[in-house]
């Protein structure tokens, strides 16, 4: 019989949510990076496993947001809003950082929410087992009970989470197609993984101060993909060190999020990218790709 169930993948920032998302779809979808605050939308993953269609909704990481930063409001706004469309919720917690006050706060949060819980510990790969020990005994003190420890880079452990994770999904029929991956459109993940190139090859503040929008995404007779994107920074000197010396840096960006975008849309994508100085594009919603702004400025 066919089911569906709606699953949000929440926790702090850069606990492996996106890792833990793409690994589930079995391909690349949500980016990446070492780097807090990569996500900044919840993005659908549509997973399925015989009869059962899963939908993961990876949610921006958990933070408290300064009051005057419109994108960091935006961010954590769109991670509770991911999870309260849920049937159920996963908590990630980082083995590596243990169990802390961060993660103590976000689970009394999330009880108020009252959606079943179900904490993953990840990245067990990188850690003693003594460590993941320690974790779930602090996850019982407060009365959780379903823990299950994984490692969303090696994929240990991650076939008995589908499973567990695919009984949680009980309403009848399907809502999305078969072979749909996502809801959400091609241009904005095309922007996203642009996105992710910048903050893999940037450092310190830099990430934090760029957007990319997709200006036009155009599928040409032959069938082959024709993207124009816009760069935004705050600063000239910013656009100097994305544009690289002779260009490099851009031209890497460009060859990288060419061949990703390729082959999630499955088409040969030609790239064109535009870097622009806007001093204020995070206060003004209108400049950066995000599936939430509208409900946001609503
Ligand atoms: N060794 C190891 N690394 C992992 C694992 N899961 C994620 N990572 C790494 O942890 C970093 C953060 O991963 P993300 O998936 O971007 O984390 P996130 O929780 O989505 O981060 P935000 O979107 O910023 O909140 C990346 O460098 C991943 O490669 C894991 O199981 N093992
Ligand atoms: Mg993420």
């Amino acid at each position: 019989m066919k089911k569906y169930g709606k699953i949000a993948i929440v926790g702090a920032p850069n606990v492996g949510k996106s890792t833990l998302t793409n690994a589930l779809l079995g391909q690349k979808l949500s980016i990446v990076s070492p780097k807090v605050q990569t996500t900044r939308n919840s993005i659908r993953a549509i997973v399925m496993e015989g009869e059962t269609q899963m939908i993961l909704i990876d949610t921006p990481g958990i933070f408290i947001p300064r009051q005057d930063k419109i994108l960091e409001r935006i961010i954590v706004k769109s991670a509770w809003q991911g999870l309260r469309e849920a049937d159920h919720i996963c908590f990630l917690i980082d083995a590596t950082t243990g169990f802390d006050e961060t993660n103590s706060k976000l689970i009394a949060s999330l009880k108020k929410e009252e959606l079943p819980l179900t904490i993953i510990i990840n990245k067990i790969d990188l850690v003693k087992k003594s460590a993941i020990l320690e974790i779930i005994a602090a996850c019982a003190a407060l009365g959780l009970e379903d823990m299950i420890p994984i490692s969303a880079e090696t994929k240990d452990n991650l076939e008995y989470l589908k499973k567990f994770l695919c009984e949680k999904c009980q309403n009848p029929n399907w809502i999305y197609d078969e072979d749909q991956i996502t809801d959400a459109p091609m241009r904005f993940i095309a922007s996203e993984i642009t996105r992710e190139k910048l903050f893999l090859k940037l450092n310190q503040e830099l990430p934090y101060s760029l957007t990319v929008k997709t200006d036009s995404y155009e599928v040409l007779t032959n069938g082959d993909l024709k993207i124009h994107q816009t760069i935004f920074v705050t600063k000239e000197s910013q656009k100097s060190i994305v544009l690289g010396k002779n260009g490099c840096m851009i031209k890497e960006v460009g060859l990288e999020a060419r061949n990703d975008i390729a082959k999630i849309a499955d088409a040969k994508t030609h790239l064109f990218l535009f870097v622009k100085v806007q001093k204020d594009w995070m206060n003004s919603t209108e400049n950066y790709e995000s599936l939430d702004v509208e409900k946001f400025t609503k």
